[in-house]
């Protein structure tokens, strides 16, 4: 597979980008911005995204999407596989797919499914605080200030891209279990864990009891419930 690597000092989104380039763009196809005017993540959230960041989008044209999550895994398995091998070991997954570093986020994944007559095809687009200043970002972090050193933006992105397209093998070939299972132990959350759920009645404990990409199911006094991302908070 031959990708091609597009890319912009600035621009306003690469997932917004990649969806208005989506009839020249070949399945690992990358854009890459070195800063986003527009950078978002779910909904209407915003993607503070500042020169010295990591901030990129690689497009698939899968031949069946009957399981869009299984990208996002993939995309998150890769970045925390290669920032071990820069032994930045403390990196994990924050169930579902955040980058964390303690308490505090180092990138977050955005996977967008663009419909197109009958087919689909997906994106998926990468934020990591590289170089840049995450002062003015709440509980956020970057790879800098956790090893107080620089990194070259392209060798980076080249080592996630190239280990995504390795991954990415495995969805081709219906080997989605071996992601999930890779996923699965990299993610912070454990069965067993106690965490917060933060319902509209209040705030309470539960223990988590099985895990999904989507949701938890939680056991609070004896009774199991299903639990959103937005619901939980780490203790
Ligand atoms: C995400 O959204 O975590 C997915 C972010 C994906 C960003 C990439 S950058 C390349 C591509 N192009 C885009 O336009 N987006 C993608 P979500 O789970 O909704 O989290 C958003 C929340 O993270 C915000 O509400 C802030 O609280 C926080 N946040 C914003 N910018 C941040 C940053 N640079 N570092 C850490 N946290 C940040």
């Amino acid at each position: 597979m031959i990708e091609h690597l597009y890319s912009y000092d600035e621009i306003d989104s690469t997932n917004e980008l990649a969806k208005r380039m989506r009839d020249i763009l070949k399945n690992g196809d990358i854009i890459w911005a070195l800063k986003q005017t527009a950078g978002h993540g779910k909904g209407e959230r915003i993607w503070y995204s500042p020169e010295g960041g990591l901030w990129f989008s690689i497009f698939f044209r899968p031949v069946t999407l009957r399981d869009p999550n299984i990208y996002t895994k993939m995309m998150a398995v890769a970045i925390i596989r290669v920032l071990r091998k820069f032994k930045i070991d403390e990196i994990g997954i924050k169930w579902p797919n955040d980058i964390y570093y303690g308490k505090e986020k180092v990138g977050g994944i955005l996977t967008e499914i663009i419909h197109h007559g009958g087919k689909k095809e997906i994106v998926i687009g990468v934020g990591l605080n590289v170089n840049n200043d995450t002062n003015d970002i709440p509980n956020a972090t970057s790879l800098k200030k956790i090893t107080g050193k620089e990194f070259d933006l392209s060798h980076l992105l080249k080592r996630i891209h190239s280990e995504a397209i390795g991954l990415h093998n495995f969805v081709t070939k219906g080997q989605r279990n071996i992601i999930t299972n890779l996923w699965r132990n990299s993610i912070v959350l454990k069965k067993g864990m106690k965490i917060k759920l933060l319902y509209p009645s209040g705030t309470y404990i539960g223990t988590v009891v099985s895990i999904f990409a989507d949701s938890l199911v939680v056991e609070r006094d004896g009774i199991k419930e299903r639990v959103k991302p937005s619901e939980i908070e780490f203790l």
